[in-house]
């Protein structure tokens, strides 16, 4: 179960975040506002309390806060985001977290991973090797998470951004699945709730309490993930969409 939840957010530099979606065209700053409000509403709704951070203009990506640190029960990783403008984001969360918890640990350089590759099921973590995670990023990660008593494994990518652009674990050996990973032996052992193509961008939802966080506009996915016993709520996150963010992105939960 989850109780918090951290999000920032978006500023009116957003629009100059990073992008391969740009035949969707750039994010309007007024509606990612309204979404960003009713996704902070969706985490509240299942039980969630929402510490909302002030934008940061400095880095347009800011508010894809999932990707720069990795909260476990145990640990915290901050993480060394593969993206160049990317990268110094993490001094922007590192003090917020050190508030909150004690044990804090960083990747170190020439490591890169952001969180978005990380996957948690129980104790395991899945990292996904990206564009964005190198193998020196991954092995740290999974070194550090050892020494807290958990595991972690990896997964080479061939066409998302992030393992999870793909990939949503929902409990219960439920998993949320599309496109390569359909046919990977690492996941065979799960119970596939498949995404198709044309809603990939669905595969991107989120377990928050027995509800799964699902963007709105896809009702064959949410057709799916309903009719295997989940309760639904949909947001609209089609601004962040522009900017190949999906819903996990825009918080960090624990
Ligand atoms: C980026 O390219 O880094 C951002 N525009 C989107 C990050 C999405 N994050 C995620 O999937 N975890």
């Amino acid at each position: 179960m989850f109780s918090h939840a951290i999000v920032r957010a978006p500023g009116k530099s957003l629009i100059n975040g990073l992008s391969d979606s740009k035949d969707l065209g750039l994010p309007n700053y007024d509606n990612a506002i309204i979404q960003h409000t009713a996704y902070i509403e969706a985490l509240k709704s299942c039980g969630v309390e929402v510490n909302v951070l002030e934008p940061c203009e400095q880095y347009p990506d800011s508010t894809f806060i999932e990707d720069v640190a990795l909260v476990t029960p145990e640990c915290v990783i901050i993480t060394r985001p593969g993206a160049p403008t990317r990268r110094d984001e993490v001094s922007q969360i590192d003090y917020v977290l050190r508030k909150e918890f004690m044990n804090i640990e960083y990747i170190e350089a020439p490591g890169t991973i952001e969180a978005g590759d990380i996957m948690m099921v129980g104790s395991h973590y899945y990292i996904g090797l990206s564009d964005r995670t190198n193998v020196d990023g991954a092995e740290q990660a999974i070194k550090l998470l050892q020494k807290y008593g958990l595991t972690g494994s990896t997964v080479e990518l061939n066409d998302v951004l992030h393992l999870k652009t793909g990939l949503s674990y929902l409990e219960n050996n439920k998993l949320v699945v599309c496109g390569e990973f359909l046919s990977n032996p690492i996941f065979e052992n799960y119970d596939f709730i498949e995404i198709p193509q044309e809603e990939s961008y669905a595969a991107n939802c989120i377990w928050v309490n027995e509800f799964v966080i699902i963007p709105s506009g896809y009702p064959i996915s949410k057709g799916r993930i309903s009719d295997a016993g989940f309760k639904i709520i949909e947001v609209d996150v089609s601004e962040f969409k522009k900017l190949d963010g999906g819903l996990s992105c825009l918080s960090l939960r624990y």
